[in-house]
């Protein structure tokens, strides 16, 4: 369906089977998980069909790629520190995989059909292939560095909105209520006055792929971390997009607090948020 992959072993060929098996899976599993837990709070929650699927992706990659390295959600000690040191340690790499088993976990919970698999695969630290698949809608996303963003075989572009007050910018509810929550607000609250409208669908991949393809004009959010962001951040910047952090600082896979759009709108975006004072921790 993918026109440019070329045999079955290429790394783009490899990600796009392992994030629509593991879709496929998780999609059966929807309303059947077993067991429900909390991670850093209330509001972090884990299931047995992350781990699963985690697991899952691994074992296919490392059937292909022995010597790659792979930077999951599920195999790094949860909360910022933790997550912080673990990406820091990654990005020695040569070859990195960036993993979200589920993104989007409490829609999975909740049964709320909006979440996918997001696998991207890093080269010295920069990321040269995204892979994006929500299971619901049979939707897969691909890009490669250098070469656009796919959604079945189908070159995706970014929308046309030149100003915020046409624009549909997704945001999503950062679960800090001590900071992060608070910080996010100030920026909503900001962009809910000054856009056409706001979608909150609750999974910061699927929200960067729809700002790929033009179904969002830009995207808002603080406090996530590489997995979430790594392959939508390709997606966009191969859309003719642009992805930045809250100060405006281009996209690198350290970035946690996304500021992501068409181009045209990205600077009225930024300033929004920089003037509600919501550009969060650096
Ligand atoms: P997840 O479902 O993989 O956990 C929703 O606003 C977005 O925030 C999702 O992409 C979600 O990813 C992410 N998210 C959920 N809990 C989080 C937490 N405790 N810290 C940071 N990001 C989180
Ligand atoms: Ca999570
Ligand atoms: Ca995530
Ligand atoms: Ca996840």
């Amino acid at each position: 369906k993918i026109p440019y992959v070329v045999g079955s072993k290429s790394p783009t060929a490899v990600a796009i089977n392992s994030a629509s098996k593991a879709g496929e899976w998780i999609k059966s599993k929807l309303g059947m998980h077993q067991e429900l837990n909390t991670k850093v709070s209330p509001q972090d929650l884990v299931t047995d069909v992350d781990k699963g699927a985690e697991m899952m992706i691994r074992k296919l990659i490392l059937t292909h790629f022995p010597n790659h390295d792979i930077l999951g959600e599920e195999g790094v000690a949860p909360g910022a520190t933790a997550s912080a040191a673990a990406l820091s340690k990654a990005s020695q790499s040569e070859y990195l995989w960036i993993v979200d088993p589920i993104d989007g976990t409490t829609n999975f919970v909740h049964g709320f059909p909006f979440f996918c698999v997001s696998i991207a695969l890093a080269y010295r630290g920069e990321v040269i292939v995204g892979v994006i698949y929500d299971p619901i809608k049979d939707e897969m996303f691909v890009a490669e560095k250098g070469k656009g963003v796919y959604i079945h075989g189908n070159r995706g572009e970014v929308s046309k909105e030149a100003n915020l007050s046409d624009s549909v910018i997704g945001v999503g509810f950062n679960p800090d209520r001590e900071f992060g929550l608070p910080t996010n607000m100030k920026g909503i609250n900001a962009l809910a006055n000054t856009t056409r409208s706001l979608r909150a669908g609750g999974s910061a991949a699927l929200h960067l792929a729809y700002v790929a393809i033009g179904r969002l004009s830009g995207y808002y959010e603080v406090g996530l971390n590489a997995w979430d962001i790594a392959a939508g951040a390709l997606m966009v910047a191969e859309s003719g997009g642009i992805v930045t952090d809250t100060t405006g600082k281009p996209y690198d896979i350290g970035v946690r607090h996304v500021v992501a759009s068409n181009g045209k709108i990205h600077a009225e975006l930024l300033e929004t948020i920089k003037a509600a004072n919501a550009t969060g921790i650096a």
